[in-house]
């Protein structure tokens, strides 16, 4: 299984920061797109997300798009940015003002042709997961926010065949509730997004193997099946030790 990212405007530039950043660091991806020399052999699950270029170096399957520069103008120049190359970050000049159909009709419309252009030449056809932003008054810029919202998800309704709805409002309330963070931040926020991003993914990129055994005639429920036996086996460990430590605390009442 193979993912292409676009990750648009500045929620979808910082969402996608994120996710690259821990995903370099699962697939021992170094800032540059080098591969650290220990892991290089290890397996091919890196191809999920990257392509691999003939000198070796591994590059995000990822456009950014925003209308102004300033949030992708940080990826350029920060930590990552060898890891990106040039053309798969495409910014305008000037934002849509929080205006849904600024950014759909007018301003959006003129780089539409260019984003596709590039998307294309980086994928093929492919399955289209989605992960919409709603917002949250707590972190709103502006009071159109839930317009934008309604909007987005009517015009993406048919592009996508599966959208987890990311909720601001609800991350928020876990990040100050559950995690006691005082006035959450989007850096916090994004940072259970990014996990729950990882979590869905990672199935994907680690359990493609099992085809491989399948193919050479193996039940699929053979990994089950091997899976809990290896649990029970490690429950009579646990027992055992548990049995050993109290025999040796009653050795020493003695
Ligand atoms: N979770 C999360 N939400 C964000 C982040 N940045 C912005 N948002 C929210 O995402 C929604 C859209 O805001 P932006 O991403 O700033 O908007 P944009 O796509 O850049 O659009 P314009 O600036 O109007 O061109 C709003 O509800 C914001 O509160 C982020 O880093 N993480
Ligand atoms: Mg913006």
């Amino acid at each position: 299984m193979r993912f292409f990212f676009l990750c648009v405007g500045q929620a979808g530039a910082q969402i996608g920061n994120g996710c690259w950043e821990l995903f370099c660091l699962q697939h021992g991806i170094q800032p540059d797109g080098q591969m650290a020399s220990d892991k290089t052999t290890e397996n091919d699950s890196f191809c999920t997300f990257f392509n691999e270029t003939g000198s070796g170096k591994h590059v995000p399957r990822a456009i950014y798009v925003d209308l102004e520069p300033t949030v992708i103008d940080e990826v350029r120049t920060g930590t990552y940015r060898q890891l990106f190359h040039p053309d798969q970050l495409i910014t305008g000049k000037e934002d849509a003002a929080n205006n849904y159909a600024q950014g759909h009709y007018t301003l959006g419309a003129n780089i539409i042709d260019l984003v596709l252009d590039r998307t294309h030449k980086m994928i093929s056809a492919m399955s289209k997961l989605e992960f919409a932003v709603y917002p949250a008054p707590q972190l709103s810029t502006a009071g159109v926010e839930p317009y934008n919202s309604i909007l987005n998800t009517h015009t993406t309704l048919e592009h996508s065949d599966c959208a987890f709805m990311v909720d601001n409002e609800a991350l928020y309330d876990i990040c100050s509730r559950n995690l006691g963070i005082n006035h959450p931040s989007y850096l916090n926020i994004n940072r259970l997004i990014i996990q729950i991003v990882s979590s869905i993914t990672a199935s994907l990129r680690w359990r493609a193997f099992v085809h491989w055994y399948v193919g050479e005639g193996m039940e699929e429920g053979e990994f089950s099946e091997a899976k809990e036996d290896m649990a029970a086996l490690e429950k009579d460990y646990e027992e055992i030790d548990t049995d050993s430590v109290e025999d040796e605390g009653e050795g020493e009442e003695f």
